[in-house]
């Protein structure tokens, strides 16, 4: 049987306003300081900073959120579309508003898992911050603010399609969402009770689709491993635990596309956050093949 070989094709996406917090923007010059030889194979996509004269406090940065994201979708499709699995590099979450938009664009049936400490779903009337990245999930199923939800174009993601896994700190409104909608979660809490292997037999069974979307927020692992990200929360998953996820995902499923997002310089130590997203992309490149 000729197995496709789908090629990888990293994006770097040097974006931080949907955190409202400084740092992610950075990550990629992080990464490229730490490890040179990435500068040849990650193709960067500019942030785009848009006036955002009204600045609406339930909604920060909403305009370059947007511009930003309406870039990578279409750079996301192209790429998809000729046979190449993106792997998008932020840069906050609020860019998988783009990566998963473009996605949607070619592969109208993809489903989600989006491996985070949070759920960021949800939307300006629920959100306790006005941080896009905490509302970016809600938005690619078609609930929140127009401005986030047009962009997809109606293509918006099935709940049932989705998968958050890994949860640990969920907001009163995402709690309802998930009830509401019927979004699949499997908690952090439930994978340390079930252990990892029976958690992703569970995430198979639940998320019934051929092509997946790896959405991967650096802060689903353990400060302790990876300090080096926005909105830290105590507890999560070990570095070992996440490639074993990421394998057991790719014997699973076909593999469209991959996020990893939220890296954020400013709070690494010792390279230890820096350190996992190389040796997720070199995973990555490996298992592309
Ligand atoms: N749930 C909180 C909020 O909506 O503001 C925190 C969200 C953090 C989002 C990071 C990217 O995962
Ligand atoms: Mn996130
Ligand atoms: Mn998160
Ligand atoms: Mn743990």
């Amino acid at each position: 049987l000729f197995v496709e070989k789908v090629q990888n094709f990293i994006l770097g996406v040097p974006f931080n306003l949907g955190a409202a917090v400084t740092g992610t923007e950075f990550a990629i010059d992080y990464l490229f300081g730490e490890y040179p030889e990435l500068k040849n194979v990650i193709e960067l996509i500019e942030p785009v900073r848009e006036d955002e004269n009204l600045f609406d406090k339930r909604l920060k940065f909403v305009n370059s959120v947007i511009s930003t994201s309406k870039v990578l979708a279409e750079r996301t499709r192209e790429l998809v579309t000729s046979g190449y699995r993106p792997i998008v590099v932020g840069g906050d979450h609020s860019i998988s508003l783009g990566s998963i938009s473009g996605l949607l664009a070619e592969k109208r049936d993809a489903g989600v898992i989006w491996i985070d400490a949070h759920a960021d779903m949800n939307t300006a009337d629920t959100s306790p911050s006005g941080n896009i990245h905490g509302m970016v999930l809600a938005a690619l199923m078609g609930h929140g603010d127009a401005k986030l939800t047009r962009l997809n174009k109606g293509n918006f993601l099935d709940p049932k399609k989705v998968l958050l896994f890994g949860a640990r700190d969920l907001d009163p409104g995402e709690l309802n969402f998930i009830e509401k909608y019927g979004v699949n979660l499997i908690t952090h809490d439930e994978v340390l009770e079930m252990g990892l292997v029976a958690a992703l037999e569970k995430a198979k069974e639940m998320l019934q689709v051929e092509e997946l979307h790896i959405s991967f927020d650096l802060d689903s692992v353990d400060p302790n491993f990876a300090p080096g990200v926005s909105v830290p929360v105590n507890d999560g998953f070990e570095k070992e635990e996440i490639l074993e996820i990421f394998s057991i995902l790719f014997e699973n499923y076909k593999i469209t596309s991959v996020d990893i997002v939220e890296l954020n310089p400013l709070t690494d130590k010792d390279g230890k956050s820096v350190d996992f997203v190389k040796e997720l992309i070199d995973f990555l490149d490996g298992v592309g093949r």
